[in-house]
């Protein structure tokens, strides 16, 4: 029997390896792990109950954490007429390809088509050149939760590179710079949080370069992550300072305090559901999924294994016991008491769906008043005693949610290069042209806020001139993976 036929009987297994053949594991682990369903329009994807688990925690996370600085919940429709999107049209004109419309209600045509939001600067910003009068209308910090849509036409990849995709995005104005750039790096730090401390993948925050920041803008940063399989880097979100570009274009002014009229300084920033897809990546292995604790919808699996002359329902019990237990404690739990699958079927079931921890009990762990745990991401099992099962699983999920962090941490550290040095390297815009082709372009990441020692006198490793600052450079070059290089730009 093939191995397609074999997944197709049992449901169960991948036929891909994910260091062989990286982008099929991808598509199917997201679908096997039941986050993902392809749907009949391509580059959209349902996004099931395992994946808008994920999303609502880092929701909550983030609304909170917004909410603490003072930044309000909106929501601004779906359309845009064209006449405003045009009004952005220098900073639209790479973009525009990209934009859907809608051209007919039923059999007739719109007089005039309808845009659907590839972002909402245009949007929302003839709104805040109302709202905005006097200085005490700012500043004015809103955030919306929504759907967006960009009509791409490079691979369409779950999560990664969707046509529709959710996220929030953050529009603030205030009357000052200094409150802008403080704002653009609290958020930007939230940003770091989600990645390194909810979905466990390692991120270097910085500022992109003129080339690489959103034209529209004053500076752009961003937290940049890894996928070792790629060897590339990958925008994990991005924290902009508006400056006064669209202030003017939307003639968003005030009178100060001085009586004088004045413009805002504005920042926008987002994360989206790509975040998941970063995190599916970066931990997956060839059983599925790896979700790290603080984000798993079910942090603990418990499997009832039943022996042929054993008590079945005393062993049942003990499964609805220890869910009660550890559902009291604050855990998110779940018992797999399905009397049609195998214990063995459960336990691929779970582990492709990347479940943490999975708890067994049998009919010695009944007689002996302990369970058996059994971590995901390294496979060790261990017995615990019933009486403080509480406080060992929450050491094992630490103990997990650190070692997934550690583990992607030493494989991103170990694909960073120095190079001070490359001869055929230049300016960064002819390295991206010149790299240009079936390895990828090559194009800087970031220059990260944290910054290497930089000794006196060394050179630009592509012009030749006194380097200012390192930069991460990335591409598709499996043996550069992402470089960190003294530029002059
Ligand atoms: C695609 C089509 C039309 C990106 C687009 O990053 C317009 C755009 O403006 C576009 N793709 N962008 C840049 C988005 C900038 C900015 N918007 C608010 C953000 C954060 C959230």
């Amino acid at each position: 029997m093939g191995k397609k036929e074999m997944k197709k009987e049992t449901g169960l297994g991948l036929s891909y390896k994910k260091d062989e053949n990286f982008g099929e594991w991808y598509s199917e682990v997201v679908v096997n792990s039941e986050m993902i369903e392809y749907y009949d329009i391509s580059g959209c994807y349902i996004l099931r109950p395992w994946t808008m688990t994920i999303w609502e925690i880092m929701h909550d996370f983030f609304d909170a954490e917004i909410k603490k600085m003072k930044v309000k919940t909106c929501y601004f429709p779906l359309f845009v007429s064209p006449g405003v999107l045009q009004k952005e049209k220098d900073h639209i004109e790479g973009f525009a390809p990209e934009v859907a419309w809608v051209t007919k209600s039923g059999e007739s045509e719109l007089d005039i088509p309808i845009a659907i939001r590839p972002t909402s600067e245009t949007v929302m910003y003839p709104y805040y050149s109302k709202w905005i009068r006097g200085h005490r209308d700012l500043p004015l910090k809103l955030n919306q939760w929504c759907n967006v849509v960009r009509w791409e036409f490079s691979h369409p990849t779950p999560f990664i590179r969707s046509r529709e995709f959710l996220w929030q995005e953050g529009h603030t104005a205030f009357a000052t710079k200094t409150e802008a750039d403080a704002e653009v790096l609290d958020i930007l730090e939230l940003y770091r949080q989600i990645y390194e401390d909810y979905l466990a993948v390692p991120v270097i925050k910085g500022k992109k370069s003129e080339l690489e920041k959103f034209a529209g803008g004053l500076y752009t940063t961003s937290v940049e992550a890894f996928i070792p399989n790629t060897g590339r880097g990958i925008q994990g979100a991005t924290s902009h300072c508006l400056g006064q570009n669209f202030a003017e274009m939307f003639e968003i002014t005030f009178e100060n305090e001085k009586g004088e009229k004045a413009m805002a300084w504005q920042n926008s920033w987002a994360y989206s559901t790509r975040t998941i897809g970063v995190m599916v990546m970066v931990h997956g292995d060839d059983k599925g999924l790896m979700l790290p604790p603080k984000v798993a919808t079910v942090q603990v699996i418990v499997v009832p294994v039943p022996f042929k002359d054993a008590d079945t329902q005393s062993i049942l019990d003990a499964c609805s016991d220890t869910v009660k237990k550890l559902t009291e404690a604050g855990f998110r739990v779940e018992a797999d008491l399905r009397d049609n699958y195998s214990p063995g079927w459960k336990y691929s079931h779970w582990e492709m769906k990347g479940v943490p921890l999975r708890i067994e009990i049998g009919p010695k762990d009944l007689a002996k008043n302990q369970v058996r745990a059994v971590r995901r991401d390294n496979s060790t099992k261990v017995d615990l005693p019933m009486a403080n099962l509480a406080e060992k699983v929450r050491d094992m999920l630490n103990d997990i949610q650190k070692s997934l962090f550690n583990a992607a941490k030493e494989k991103r550290d170990a694909c960073i290069k120095v190079a001070k040095t490359w001869d055929e390297f230049e300016v960064e815009k002819d390295v991206k042209t010149r790299t240009k082709g079936e390895m990828g372009a090559a194009k800087t990441l970031c220059s990260p806020f944290d910054q290497l020692e930089l000794p006196e006198g060394t050179l630009c490793f592509a012009s030749g001139k006194l380097a200012k600052k390192w930069s991460y450079w990335g591409r598709s070059l499996v043996l550069l993976h992402i470089s960190i290089n003294p530029t002059s730009i």
